[in-house]
């Protein structure tokens, strides 16, 4: 098969590197993904050092890009070279993406009910005691609770939700705090250019400044009228509706603003910077 070919010839030249680097290494098949209909994704596992992702572009005749998860001590990013490592970089921002809750992203395809995703586990919250933390590049760091951002007043979106892996549900009325009014509250620097939002369970994802502002940007308390559920992010989950789903952090515990990118959970994994559904960004270098 043409893309398994493809994905061979990068797999081996990153072993010779590994080995020339690290000592001997052997790759085993550890799964094959489709994504968006378009990418197919492998995973090789490399033992000790970690996991290897390759993602094949199946329509163009290219080899879209790798990201090689290993532990850090053993091996610097910096040895594979950028066309080898999925390097972390700015890619600029999009134009103001045309009618949000329009049309259908390409790649794209209707399932009746989300699926659940918890990486870490659903974590128990407490109301009572959780707060929301909004930190980093900020004159007036925030501590809110739930009553207090409940107080703020929400604002409804309705719109699809669209995973990057290519399934998407129709409209909800997704409601809560616009990300906007949170990072005037704290009165964001104008040197912040990312925001990084750290869930209860140790998630993380990584959002441009420019998306995190957006008037649609929300952070959502509720869906079609009742509050989140546990398994869906309860307490608070980010809600951008023109990023994919990995951007929407679910129990997210604080908000920092940063001045220079860093990866998050996904985005270590090769996922793109900034994930906008109608420039279908989900990998890094796509
Ligand atoms: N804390 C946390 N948030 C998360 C995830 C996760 O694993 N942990 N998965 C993300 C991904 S990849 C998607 S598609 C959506 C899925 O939302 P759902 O579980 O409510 O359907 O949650 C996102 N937020
Ligand atoms: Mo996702």
């Amino acid at each position: 098969m043409r893309d398994e070919e493809k994905a061979k010839k990068i797999i081996s030249r990153v072993i010779e590197l590994l080995i020339e680097h690290v000592g001997l290494v052997t790759p085993t098949l550890a799964g094959r993904e489709v994504i968006g209909g378009r990418f197919i994704l492998y995973k090789y596992s490399l033992g000790d050092l970690g996991e290897c992702r390759i993602i094949v572009d199946g329509k163009r005749d290219f080899m879209a890009q790798m990201t090689i998860c290993l532990l850090k001590e053993k091996l610097e990013p910096g040895i594979l070279g950028e066309e080898y490592y999925g390097v972390s970089r700015n890619t600029g921002f999009a134009e103001a993406p045309r009618g949000v809750i329009e049309g259908f992203p390409r790649g794209q395809k209707l399932i009746p009910k989300p699926v659940v995703y918890a990486v870490n586990g659903i974590p128990r919250v407490s109301v009572e005691s959780w707060r929301l933390v909004v930190e980093g590049l900020v004159e007036k760091p925030l501590e809110l609770s739930y009553e207090e951002l409940l107080s703020l007043g929400l604002q409804a979106v309705n719109s699809m939700f669209h995973c990057v892996t290519g399934w998407s549900i129709s409209e909800r009325k997704w409601e809560g705090i616009p990300l906007k009014r949170i990072a005037e509250l704290a009165k964001v620097k104008n040197n912040a250019k990312w925001v990084l939002v750290e869930s209860l369970d140790g998630y993380t994802t990584i959002i441009p400044i420019e998306d995190f502002l957006h008037p649609q940007s929300i952070l959502a308390l509720r869906i079609d009228d009742k509050p989140l559920s546990p398994e869906h992010g309860f307490p608070a989950r980010i809600f951008i509706p023109h990023l994919y789903g990995w951007k929407h952090a679910k129990w997210v515990k604080r908000i920092i603003f940063l001045k220079e990118y860093v990866d998050g959970y996904w985005e270590a994994l090769g996922y793109h910077e900034r994930g906008n559904i109608w420039r279908e960004e989900r990998f890094k270098g796509t």
